[in-house]
């Protein structure tokens, strides 16, 4: 498929050639995502509704003769350079000798060759040149782009004939263990499989995907960023404490994963933990119901049927899960004070970016009143676009 010429494909081309010299075999390109619904329902084995957005990581790439990865990016001046052969030596074990942004790249590098069982002095070496313009931090998964921008790039380069959800799977090895942080699938599986105008409905016990229409634009609507600038990192405490009483939650119940506890479930299961594992894991069950629900509204109705899960989610994330942060309530509140339909934080939480759904006409009231209402709280400014559901990963 052919994608109109980028800023940030151009960026990655120009970088390459004055990193590496003449010009890259191809560029591949990756997007972010946006969650429309199914937040942390990932990692329990459970439902998510992400799509792919608009904004895209590039990569300009070329085999070397040697056997040894070249990785450099508009976003960190200075090239990271690791023999293929060291790869499995350094993850995870010494993850932390490599830059930070470099373990993305070389860590899917490592679980690559992992995945397609290919002996890393089997293959060529690699020279990797990145741009993005896929906003850093703002929960809409930059880290998913870069995976899988470099995922589709090296599967190509190195034939490795690997499947979307064997790329996605390696994404996120990548994420977790060379990276370091304790995520699910749903972003790398939004980045490889998005499709226009389109939501993937993930089944994320079978890795079953379905396409579900969102028709956004024909109902006349628009899916606003509230981007509140507050950064986050999926490395550090916060997910990472609510995935394990996740787990403690499941455990206590003699389950795999809390996909297995239904809503008629939860008042056995508050006899079983304490008041904050209850709401942790009541959060979990309350909203794997709503993504099917959302499902359902969406194809019986159609997005205007879908504001009100949207709102009863980000209520369960703000008082059960308690990952929201005063900056996304505040642009959640404000936007629906605007005539939203809908609102909620998207992603990890603590930080990061709100979506609401909002009527065409009403974009620019939604936009005032977010600016208003950080301004009045003393807020930095947010950063407020609109987005629209996108293709996956591709060569350029
Ligand atoms: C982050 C993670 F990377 C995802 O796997 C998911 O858990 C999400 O937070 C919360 O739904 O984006």
């Amino acid at each position: 498929m052919t994608l109109p010429a980028a800023p940030a494909r151009t960026a990655a081309t120009e970088l390459f050639t004055a990193t590496f010299g003449g010009e890259p075999a191809g560029t591949w390109s990756a997007p972010g995502r946006a969650n429309l619904i199914g937040e942390h329902t990932d990692y329990n084995d459970g439902f998510v509704l992400p799509f792919a957005i608009e904004h895209r990581t590039h990569v300009a790439a070329r085999l070397r003769e040697d056997a040894t990865a070249i990785v450099i990016s508009t976003f960190d001046g200075d090239a990271v350079e690791a023999p293929l052969s060291d790869l499995s030596a350094l993850f995870p074990a010494r993850r932390d000798e490599v830059t930070e942004w470099a373990r993305y790249p070389l860590g899917i590098a490592w679980a690559l060759l992992d995945a397609a069982r290919r002996d890393p002095r089997d293959v060529p070496g690699v020279e990797l040149a990145f741009a993005s313009d896929v906003p850093v931090g703002a929960g809409l998964s930059s880290s998913a782009a870069i995976e899988g921008a470099t995922a589709s790039a090296l599967n190509d380069l190195w034939q490795l004939g690997l499947d979307r959800v064997t790329l996605a799977q390696a994404g996120r090895r990548a994420e977790n263990e060379a990276v370091g942080a304790p995520t699910g699938i749903m972003d790398q599986m939004a980045s490889m499989l998005g499709q226009p105008d389109a939501a993937i409905f993930l089944d994320c016990r079978s890795l079953e995907t379905q396409t579900v229409d969102l028709g956004f634009t024909a109902a006349g609507l628009d899916l606003v960023v509230i981007d509140t600038n507050v950064k986050h990192a999926h490395s550090t405490g916060g997910y990472r404490e609510r995935r394990a009483a996740c787990e403690r939650a499941a455990a206590a119940f003699g389950v795999p994963a809390l996909r297995d506890v239904s809503e008629a479930d939860l008042p056995r299961l508050a006899e079983l933990v304490d008041e904050v594992t209850f709401r942790r894991a009541r959060h979990i069950v309350t909203e794997n119901q709503r993504v099917l629900d959302t499902v359902q509204a969406l194809r019986e109705t159609g997005p205007r049927a879908i504001g009100d899960l949207l709102v009863a989610s980000h209520v369960s994330m703000r008082d059960d899960f308690e990952i929201s942060v005063p900056e996304l309530d505040t642009a959640v509140d404000a936007a629906l004070a605007a005539g939203a339909l809908g609102a909620r934080m998207t992603g990890g939480g603590f930080g990061g970016a709100a979506i609401a759904l909002v009527e065409h006409a009403d974009v620019a009231a939604v936009t005032d009143a977010a600016i208003a209402a950080f301004a009045e709280r003393g807020f930095a400014v947010p950063t407020i676009f609109t987005v629209t559901p996108s293709a996956g990963a591709a060569r350029d």
